[in-house]
């Protein structure tokens, strides 16, 4: 039988959560208009919406914020974090953001341009904002399998080198401002990218001068699922393959609120001079000065001190077999789920969990209500409610994968709580069929997931 490794750090403050009643869930469903980013986090027993933010830090963090140097320029805890991101992720210059898309503001403000394509590993919802709001085109270049919940691929957030290539022979590559090459891949299911495609990827782009920005917002998840499936890295440490990762790349967008361990914070990094002038330019316009750029010295402290701790191997191999944890107990009960299970959640295939709801009836926005209404757990649509609407024609954008994602918060949750979601998912899903769908009554323009409201159809 598998085992799981204990956790790895012992508890030394806790939170005491609300337990509501199954009629108090009912109604606080009701008013968020069955919408999980609308619940009220105290409404919440055990609270799956993400792993951004949500991280708990250790006692050398906290210890950090007392330490917080909060002068408006120079301060030193930015000159640790600068300092700790080029040992830790080798690039040459950083420039930091109040979160991740701060950095991918200026990112695509700076390299995108009307008439331009961005290929990337799967879209992020963010990312591929502002690279439309600046005028490029987002192009999928994932493989295939990526899209197919069920098929299990040890590396299945690679780039197709053929569609890559096909890419560029159709636009031209000086219509190519950069490559996004995220690490792990967020909608895929936390999927990796493995060292030799990240190697791949970076010889073909030599060829026509195209730029690699990595999304490296889990890339110490990444990371691991290099050193425990590829071979020729069981024996490198968690930083040796970090630095051997971006040595493929030219630059990275980085969200501090995942694998930096700490509840704010984000940096663009670069090693192209041009493009560093630049964005300290415009990190004063959107962030603040280059040297804390939305963050307080005392975050900035945390967050230098959580990048080395996430690099300990014992903190991600439990983080990313606790998730593990939870999809094999899913699995064994015949609940469908995305395959293989990613680093930072486990993702229900929300057609397969009900199959008599269309796309239209928002089978993923509807098992996220019900879960919660079951067991207190809160998660979040991934589903056509996320892929918004095509910019141009109107049409709601239809992904295959159409899920629900349980994200495992860093360092906060036990086995025993992974236990207590397996439970209230395998019994709804013994009582799926009796489940109604939902059309939207308040539909936003823009990143619409947030905001939106529905009613049962
Ligand atoms: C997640 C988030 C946070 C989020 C974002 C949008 C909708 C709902 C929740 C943020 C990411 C991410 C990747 C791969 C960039 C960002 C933006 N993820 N790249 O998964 O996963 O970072 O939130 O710090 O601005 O819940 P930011």
């Amino acid at each position: 039988m598998k085992t799981y490794p204990a956790e790895p750090y012992r508890i030394k403050v806790v939170e005491m959560p609300n337990m509501l009643t199954r009629e108090e869930r009912v109604e606080a469903i009701k008013a968020a208009g069955y919408n999980t980013f609308q619940l009220k986090s105290d409404d919440c027993y055990i609270d799956l919406l993400t792993d951004s933010g949500t991280n708990a830090m250790s006692d050398r963090q906290w210890a950090g914020l007392m330490i917080g140097d909060e002068a408006y320029a120079g301060s030193r805890n930015w000159l640790h974090l600068e300092a700790t991101v080029k040992e830790y992720y080798g690039f040459k210059h950083v420039v930091p953001t109040h979160q991740g898309r701060g950095a991918e503001n200026i990112l695509s403000t700076l390299l995108c341009k009307p008439g331009t394509y961005v290929p990337g590993n799967m879209y992020f919802t963010t990312t591929r904002y502002h690279q439309e709001a600046n005028g490029a085109t987002f192009r999928d270049v994932i493989i295939d399998e990526a899209h197919d919940p069920s098929i299990d691929l040890p590396f299945k957030g690679n780039i197709d080198l053929n569609k890559l290539q096909a890419l560029i022979d159709e636009v031209g590559a000086e219509k190519i401002p950069y490559v996004c090459l995220a690490v792990t891949v967020n909608l895929a299911g936390g999927q990796p990218v493995s060292m030799q495609n990240m190697r791949e990827v970076k010889s073909l782009c030599a060829k026509y001068n195209i730029p690699i920005y990595s999304d490296c917002t889990r890339c110490v998840e990444n990371a691991y699922f290099i050193k425990t499936r590829e071979e020729g890295y069981a024996n490198k440490t968690i930083k040796e393959i970090l630095l051997e990762m971006f040595s493929y790349a030219d630059g990275a967008t980085m969200s501090g609120k995942k694998d930096g361990l700490v509840n704010i914070g984000g940096f663009l990094a670069t090693n192209d001079d041009d493009v560093f002038t630049r964005a300290r330019e415009l990190v004063v316009v959107f962030e603040g000065m280059p040297s804390y750029g939305g963050m307080a010295g005392r975050d900035m402290e945390a967050f230098a001190i959580g990048i080395k701790e996430a690099t300990r191997f014992e903190y991600i191999q439990h983080r990313v077999e606790q998730v593990a944890y939870l999809g094999d107990k899913l699995e064994a009960a015949g609940v469908p789920i995305v395959r293989p299970v990613g680093g930072h959640g486990v993702f229900l295939d929300a057609r397969a969990f009900l199959p008599h709801l269309t796309q239209e009836q928002l089978p993923a926005q509807t098992l996220a209500a019900h879960l919660y209404i079951e067991s207190g757990v809160r998660s979040m649509e991934r589903g056509m409610v996320s892929a918004g609407r095509n910019k141009e024609t109107g049409e709601n954008h239809k992904p295959k994968l159409e899920t629900v994602r349980l994200t495992i918060p860093r360092r906060v949750y036990t086995y025993a709580h992974m236990d207590v979601t397996a439970d209230g998912i395998i019994n709804l899903f013994k009582n799926r069929d009796k489940i109604p769908g939902l059309k939207f009554v308040y539909e936003p323009p823009m990143l619409r997931f947030f905001n939106a409201r529905f009613e049962v159809c």
